[in-house]
């Protein structure tokens, strides 16, 4: 922190801002919401509120953190225009090469938690670039400042705050202050959220320490692991073009769960492409894209992709980017 700021940032902690960062000052006195949260983690899970306090005097308020939550939503891109954000050809090779560079351990997850190895590559690519952008922000500070300083989502991000500091057992490959992530506190390969990472994780190499951002491993099994939790089914369909016929019935469905049998979207005018159970669980997507509105009928492992961000667009590109890498692997050769 520059000199300059001395002033100001003494100025700052009589006004009761929580997170200073000058090094030889004491840290700030906890505000009544950290009292609360202590007391409230000492009660429910049995921690020491003193060393929960202690934890949080180390996070610091990030104001970049509060703008880039409250930025306002962009309007939704069509999925033409979203499509190209995740759907390239670097992203693509980029997932050919890191199955290849992986293969042994990729198909053994795959085998192992019944999951399309393909997808768990497609979702490292969207989330991260393979790696290359896990995120800059100390996770400490993102889940600190987004639960005592953004009312909106308060509830959300105390709770995975709580689960962070539950983490501290010596499970998590490094100490929880020094972890970093998304501005949100997703972290490592898959951008896992705290509560992810205690439902989800996995340590697979073996060394009793969970670490998504340098053990492959770990990164691999932990998705799949989230994928086999939200009921994947493995080698079932994803998602089908559909024709629309001309008498078709307008459906709108509120969200990408399966919830009609594939026959009464049939019945409504929706026609997939190649056949399949009429039985199956389906339900109806509207894109639009290059070329107009595209419909698709979606099935149980769509809406599992969606657990993973909620956006149907989301994952349509995982999927597409899922098929393409597939293509590239099986077109290639062994
Ligand atoms: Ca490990």
């Amino acid at each position: 922190m520059p000199v300059f700021s001395r002033v100001i940032l003494a100025v700052a902690v009589l006004s009761a801002v929580p997170y200073a960062a000058a090094q030889d000052a004491q840290p700030p006195a906890p505000t009544a919401a950290e009292l609360a949260f202590a007391a409230e983690q000492a009660r429910d899970y049995g921690l020491d509120s003193d060393a929960v306090l202690a934890i949080l005097a180390k996070a610091e308020y990030q104001q970049s953190i509060i703008d880039a939550i409250s930025r306002p939503a962009e309007a939704v891109k069509p999925w033409k225009d979203y499509r190209t954000i995740f759907i390239s050809d670097l992203r693509r090779d980029g997932g050919i090469a890191f199955y290849r560079d992986n293969q042994e351990l990729i198909d053994a997850v795959a085998a192992e938690f019944q999951v399309a190895p393909s997808v768990i590559v497609a979702i490292i690519g969207v989330e991260t670039s393979y790696g290359k952008i896990t995120g800059k922000y100390r996770v400490l500070d993102a889940l600190a400042t987004l639960a005592f300083h953004y009312p909106p989502r308060e509830k959300f991000f105390r709770g995975e705050l709580s689960q962070l500091l539950r983490l501290n057992d010596g499970h998590l490959a490094y100490p929880i202050e020094e972890l970093r992530g998304s501005y949100a506190g997703a972290m490592g390969w898959g951008q896992f959220m705290p509560t992810s990472i205690a439902k989800f994780a996995r340590d697979y190499d073996g060394d009793t320490r969970i670490d998504l951002w340098n053990s492959r491993p770990d990164i691999v099994a932990s998705i799949a692991s989230y994928f086999q939790g939200h009921g994947w089914e493995q080698n079932g369909p994803v998602a089908v073009r559909a024709q629309r016929r001309e008498d078709a019935r307008e459906v709108t469905p509120a969200n990408s769960e399966p919830v009609y049998p594939l026959e009464q979207l049939i019945g409504w005018g929706y026609v997939p492409e190649t056949p399949f159970d009429p039985q199956r669980p389906a339900t109806l997507l509207k894109l639009e894209g290059e070329e107009g509105t595209e419909y698709w009928i979606t099935f149980q492992n769509f809406y599992v992709i969606t657990r993973y961000n909620r956006s149907p667009l989301y994952a349509m590109a995982v999927n597409q980017l899922a098929d393409q890498i597939a293509a590239g692997i099986e077109g290639a050769g062994p």
